[in-house]
């Protein structure tokens, strides 16, 4: 095993790998910056170095103050959880550079998958089901876009290859706003991501975002971990997660499931990762692929019992999967609301210090969070300060036991979107499951307050 990790994150995200490490004998560096010299993982790893002050760019995305971290500690493998560093390529070519294990893909498969265009075209080639489209990249021919957005049938949506999550992309609805539309995002593209480079795809109105986990060794082994249902969303910010996708048959994720560890194994990915799909009338269409861990991982670690966090550490550390496709059973259901420091209603960040602090519990209750009474959330950051997530031997029965626990939270002196939270799981349609990406937005008014 692994013999020390350096943790380059903050909050839960960093506690939970602090905690996974743990229980496997490994010793943790946490690096921290001035204004998060408090938090919980930090008291709690073997060794902490403060990298710097609170802007990101000071800390959790200073690449040569990370590895110099590794350096003094002399770790064997940095852990670069979601966000910050996590899907930068560069990040992880310069761990390896120096001698130290990246917790994740390759370089290469980073950059594979963090141009959508690349990324569409090897998974089209491993036979994963993808939205018809432009297939590459568009150039400056008039004639031959008009000409692949006929084919296509309108509404299509033009996106930049070096976009994804939501950023750089446009919807055309006629021929006439064809042209215009594609220089538009091409300008933007250029100005946001110093790539110009767009595509073309069919435009879904009204899908839902199904997700697949997988793990793979780099080894030649890949499995996958069934999917997660991400739709309530709200301006590109999942709100609630949750595994199984309601109304996915066993037939149907073993369909899909098993065209994603197939093209694990065609691109050779290392670690944990998650294809996203669009879900609309019965079929599961490919957009991209996130080459991290993601927020959201622990609905899929309730319903299959499987570690997603040690085995990724146990993968780093040169490991073969130990566990099969036939070893993973979906059983019950699992529900993740996200808890953020923000106005319930503006959705305005609200740090501040936590005055009074009571966590939530019970049977199929987990607490995902580095809070703690008089923590005070940093203005720096991400607003997500927790994540809630229940298990039950059926959907009703992990409904119930959130709307219970979100009942028992107390946070005081700080806003949160725990009444938000409150409302979507007494919502009637999402009682019944399987409402759309639109839902959210629609349920809170159009632009989403
Ligand atoms: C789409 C789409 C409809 N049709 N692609 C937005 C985020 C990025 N990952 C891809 N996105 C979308 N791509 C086609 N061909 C609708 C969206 C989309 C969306 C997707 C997932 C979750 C929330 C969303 C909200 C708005 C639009």
């Amino acid at each position: 095993m692994l013999d020390k990790v350096v943790i380059a994150n903050r909050g839960e995200i960093a506690l939970r790998i602090l905690r996974a490490c743990k229980e496997l004998g490994i010793k943790t560096v946490a690096v921290h910056s001035t204004v998060d010299r408090n938090l919980k993982h930090v008291l709690l790893a073997d060794e902490s170095i403060c990298i710097g002050k609170a802007a990101s760019s000071e800390s959790y995305l200073n690449i040569p103050r990370i590895i110099s971290a590794a350096e003094i500690t002399d770790a064997a493998a940095i852990h670069p959880g979601y966000g910050f560093l996590a899907e930068n390529a560069d990040f992880a070519e310069a761990v390896e550079n120096s001698g130290f294990i990246f917790v994740g893909p390759t370089a290469d498969v980073i950059k594979l998958m963090g141009d959508k265009v690349s990324a569409i075209k090897a998974m089209k080639k491993a036979g994963v089901p993808c939205v018809p489209g432009s297939d590459g990249p568009l150039d400056d021919d008039n004639e031959r876009n008009l000409k692949i957005a006929k084919r296509i049938g309108y509404p299509i949506i033009v996106k930049a290859a070096g976009g994804g999550g939501g950023r750089g992309m446009r919807v055309v609805r006629q021929e006439s706003e064809l042209l215009n539309a594609i220089s538009m995002t091409q300008n933007e593209a250029r100005a946001a991501f110093g790539n110009p480079v767009v595509y073309m795809e069919k435009f879904l109105e009204n899908p839902r975002h199904v997700e697949v986990q997988v793990l793979a060794d780099g080894q030649g082994n890949a499995i996958h971990l069934g999917e997660r249902d991400c739709s309530m969303q709200r301006r590109h910010q999942k709100v609630v997660e949750e595994a199984p996708a309601p109304g996915i048959t066993p037939e149907m994720r073993k369909f899909i499931g098993e065209r994603c560890a197939k093209a694990c194994i065609e691109i050779g990915y290392r670690g944990a990762g998650t294809f996203e799909f669009l879900y609309e009338n019965g079929e599961f269409y490919f957009i991209e692929m996130n080459t991290r861990i993601q927020v959201e991982h622990p609905v899929t670690e309730m319903v299959t019992g499987i570690d997603l966090i040690k085995e990724q550490l146990r993968i780093a550390a040169g490991r073969q999967l130990s566990i099969n496709q036939e070893d993973v059973v979906i059983r019950g259901h699992a529900i993740e609301c996200r808890v953020n420091a923000e106005d319930p209603e503006t959705f305005t960040p609200s740090p501040g210090t936590i005055s009074r602090f009571h966590a939530p519990g019970g049977f199929g209750v987990r607490w995902e969070s580095h809070v703690y009474t008089d923590y005070k959330v940093p203005p720096n950051y991400d607003s997500m300060i927790g994540k809630l997530i229940t298990y039950g031997e059926n959907r009703d029965v992990a409904i119930a036991r959130m709307r219970n626990a979100l009942n028992e939270v107390i946070i005081e002196n700080i806003k949160t979107n725990i009444p938000l939270q409150k409302s979507i799981m007494a919502d009637e349609n999402f009682q019944h499951g399987g409402t759309n990406i639109h839902y959210l937005e629609k349920k809170l008014g159009i632009g989403g307050h």
